[in-house]
């Protein structure tokens, strides 16, 4: 048994990439060829594979390291038959593509310099790599080294970029076609005075002139093209070789005529104004795994380092959706939905939403939504679809509370501190809540059945509105505090909420939520429950009213509320009876103390 050591194999110019993922680990027994890490550019990722088999004895790296040509990744008691040279001959046959090649340009014969076809490099022995992603559409306008397509193979993902400026005219592949060194990709219209489009018709291939429309760069022109381009080469190792890991020769200078023909330089490191793609950040193997499961990578939130997808992301989606908690796009383009299934809603069986292109009917704007609203939504709307809502609507007469309240305000003015009728109904809430545990719980769902969680602290979610949107700050152990406490504390959220300053631990633990719009105005509303909270009490501006007192109508100050709670837990007999005792407690807040 003989230590052998497995270092990094020609990988081109591709330099100081950084390690993405470690695939194997101390004890594994590893095969030739077995990928051992991920490595990653911003063009490109790739797996480096074993040239021995053995026992991992020592990792040499981890996740965040940069590697080199000649790196050491990890130390293997090689298997005295299969231990093989640790150098890059013994690298597999399944080269990883160049991520940087840039598409090739060719001026068809018959059409005067004017619309050129981009074409798909050298890129190495791939050959029929499925194409993964298009990024760009007819009508754009594309730039030198902007990203046409991405490609992936069962060990990498590469983007082809243009070798030419100008408008795309014609999308020549499709997402799923095959393609290899030579096929045509688009039909661009070259922008005059960029660099690409011109210098390659000088000198078609002899074949390519034959064909009159049509040329591609005679291979050895590609190669010595592709001698130029900078990092992350390809690797294209001759057939005969067998390693594809290893570069051809890569000399500066060589190959001036086709080189101008080529581009000069995909790099990684993009100039200003290159468009990066809009893949999704996840190496080949979690690609490949979210392709076998059907998993849409792009809607997957990836958890790893820079926003990078993991199995775990994939594995958490996939769960998601078998739950019903997520939908996905497709799902929900088939189902139909609101405007909301952009996010990932919609509902299975509905009609697609409507696509209608507003600007035919006048005047439009088209804004952004703010960073609350886009994580709220999705929430919300989670919330809406999935929760059996049901809300009742009542009156609490609080003529009394109010008449405290001003009280309350005038005798404490000098103290700063405001209290207003939302600090009253929270601690209302709490009486309601202790009398009523159900409306205090979650529901939960265990491999023996749903379960009820009834929590046994009092934590008060309020909404308050921001000029980015709605935030639920949490007052906590409201049960502990008196109403000046909470208003105080509510004072201080609120504001920390406007000033966009609220912690995540500000927004958690809640049991119970309450939306006032009280001081806005309005009468009824129908709240969305916080989940994993199962009631919301709505609450909107109080008004007098004349109520009949069994003599005469007097003038009486009434409350609108609307208790939302979620019909899987709580039942409208109970959610009635939590209302009357509130609307009790409202009308004399002694029995708070009961
Ligand atoms: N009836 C009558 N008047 C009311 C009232 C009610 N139910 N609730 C509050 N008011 C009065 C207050 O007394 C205050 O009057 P003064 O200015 O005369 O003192 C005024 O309305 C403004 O109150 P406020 O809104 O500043 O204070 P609050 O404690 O009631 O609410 C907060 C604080 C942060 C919850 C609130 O400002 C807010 O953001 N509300 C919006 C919540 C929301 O958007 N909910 C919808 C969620 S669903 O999309």
């Amino acid at each position: 048994m003989a230590a052998v050591e497995v270092k990094v194999p020609d990988i081109g110019d591709f330099k100081d990439v950084e390690i993405i993922e470690v695939l194997v680990k101390a004890g594994d027994q590893i095969a030739v060829e077995q990928s051992l890490i991920t490595v990653e550019s911003d063009k490109a990722s790739m797996e480096i594979p074993s040239s021995a088999a053995g026992v991992v004895k020592e990792l040499k790296v981890k996740v965040g390291d940069k590697v080199n040509e000649g790196s050491l990744l990890l130390v293997l008691e090689g298997e005295d038959a299969a231990a093989t040279p640790a150098q890059p001959a013994a690298t597999p046959a399944a080269a990883p593509p160049a991520a940087a090649a840039l598409a090739t340009t060719v001026v068809p014969a018959s059409i005067a310099a004017a619309t050129v076809e981009v074409l798909v490099p050298d890129i190495g022995d791939f050959d029929e790599v499925a194409v993964i992603e298009v990024l760009v559409k007819v009508g754009d306008t594309v730039a030198v080294e902007q990203s046409l397509i991405t490609v992936e193979s069962d060990k990498a993902s590469m983007e082809i970029p243009s070798s030419t400026a100008g408008v795309v005219k014609e999308l020549k592949v499709k997402v799923g076609d095959k393609v290899s060194k030579g096929s045509v990709l688009a039909m661009v219209e070259s922008i005059a005075g960029t660099k690409a489009p011109a210098s390659p018709s000088p000198q078609p291939s002899p074949a390519a002139a034959g064909e009159g429309a049509r040329t591609t760069p005679s291979p050895a022109g590609v190669a010595e093209g592709r001698g130029r381009g900078g990092a992350f080469e390809p690797h294209a190792a001759s057939p005969s070789s067998g390693s594809g890991l290893q570069a051809g020769p890569r000399t500066a200078g060589e190959g001036d005529r086709e080189a101008r023909a080529l581009p000069t330089a995909a790099l990684p490191q993009h100039e200003p104004g290159v468009q990066r793609a809009h893949l999704p950040h996840a190496s080949p193997t979690i690609r490949k795994l979210a392709r076998e499961l059907g998993v849409p990578l792009d809607e997957v939130k990836g958890s790893g380092p820079k926003g990078r997808i993991t199995q775990e992301d994939v594995q958490v989606f996939v769960k998601s959706v078998l739950a019903g908690a997520t939908q996905t796009r497709a799902q929900a383009a088939k189902g139909g939905g609101a405007a909301a299934s952009a996010s990932g809603g919609g509902l299975a069986g509905l009609l697609p939403w409507p696509q209608v292109d507003f600007a035919k009917f006048g005047p439009i704007e088209k804004k952004d939504l703010s960073r609350i609203k886009k994580i709220s939504g999705p929430v919300l709307h989670r919330n809406w679809v999935t929760i059996p809502h049901v809300t009742n609507h009542d009156d609490a007469d609080i003529t009394d509370l109010e008449a405290f309240r001003v009280l309350t305000n005038k005798e404490n003015e000098k103290s700063g501190v405001k209290v207003t009728m939302l600090g009253f109904l929270i601690k209302a809430c709490v009486a309601a809540l202790q009398k009523f545990p159900d409306f205090n719980a979650s529901l939960e769902s265990t491999s023996a059945g749903d379960q009820l969680v009834l929590k046994k602290y009092f934590h008060i979610g309020f909404a308050a509105d921001t000029p980015n949107g709605l935030v639920v700050p949490v007052i906590r152990d409201a049960d502990k505090k008196g109403v000046l406490q909470i208003s105080t504390e509510m004072g201080e959220l609120a504001k920390k909420a406007r000033d966009g300053k609220l912690t995540p631990t500000d927004m958690s633990g809640g049991c119970f939520s309450i939306s006032s719009l009280g001081g806005i105005g309005g009468r009824y509303f129908t709240p969305i429950i916080n989940a994993p909270e199962v009631a919301i009490l709505g609450v909107c501006r109080s008004t007098t009213e004349p109520v009949w007192d069994g003599k005469a109508f007097q003038p009486r100050l009434i409350l609108p509320l609307s208790l939302s709670w979620d019909h899987r837990v709580v039942d409208g007999a109970m959610a009635a009876r939590f209302n009357v005792f509130l609307i009790q407690v409202l009308g004399d807040f002694r029995r708070v103390l009961l």
